[in-house]
């Protein structure tokens, strides 16, 4: 497989997933300019022309970070129950910071007005409010086990921290934790960003 990401984006995730899944890949890293490092045009490869992108293998590309973490997950039978409550929890929790928490920082990436800033960050530490409250004491946001949620999680907490948004304690120990995961130490070595 090859996953098309930017360092440091939202394909982080699915980046440490396939790691943590240990899924055989590639990486390939995406410009904001669309191009890819080896010389393509990205557009090409995904006419929506934002990362992730996961390639199968076979041309066929996958897009959406919660689409492709479900694939990572159920293509290794790891990151993700395979049913019951425990699957459906970790699904909501990151369909919750994909669509709910994810666009909050756009206006820090974005050269937002410092009003819009406040008032996201506003939202943000609402939104880092409910997900600490879920994780509570547990090592991974939906138990015992990592999840794709904790993949999810990771970006937005890395996000937070470098814009300056305070995060409950809980949240803050879910980083640190991470940081010190093989898997993530991998993933941020291979995007440069150790
Ligand atoms: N809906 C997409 C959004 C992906 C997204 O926002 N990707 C950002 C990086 S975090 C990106 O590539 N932005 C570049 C652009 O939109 O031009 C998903 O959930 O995967």
């Amino acid at each position: 497989m090859i996953l098309y990401y930017a360092p440091g984006g939202c394909s982080q995730a699915c980046h440490i997933a396939l790691i943590e899944a240990g899924i055989p890949h590639r990486i390939v890293k995406t410009g904001r300019d669309r191009r890819t490092e080896d010389g393509h045009d990205f557009n090409l490869i995904n006419p929506k022309g934002y990362t992730p992108a996961l390639d199968l293998k076979d041309g066929t590309v996958l897009t959406e970070g919660l689409v492709i973490l479900t694939y990572i997950a159920d293509t290794s039978g790891k990151l993700l129950a395979s049913s019951g409550l425990a699957r459906w929890r970790a699904l909501e929790a990151t369909a919750f910071m994909s669509t709910e928490i994810h666009r909050q920082f756009l206006p820090f990436f974005r050269g937002g007005t410092t009003q819009e800033k406040e008032q996201a960050a506003q939202t943000l530490l609402m939104r880092f409010d409910t997900i600490s409250n879920q994780l509570g004491d547990k090592p991974f946001l939906i138990g015992e086990q990592m999840t794709i949620a904790d993949c999810y999680l990771f970006v937005m907490l890395s996000w937070a921290v470098m814009m300056g948004v305070a995060l409950p304690r809980h949240l803050s120990d879910h980083l640190a934790r991470m940081k010190d995961l093989p898997s993530v130490i991998k993933t941020l070595s291979e995007e440069g960003l150790t």
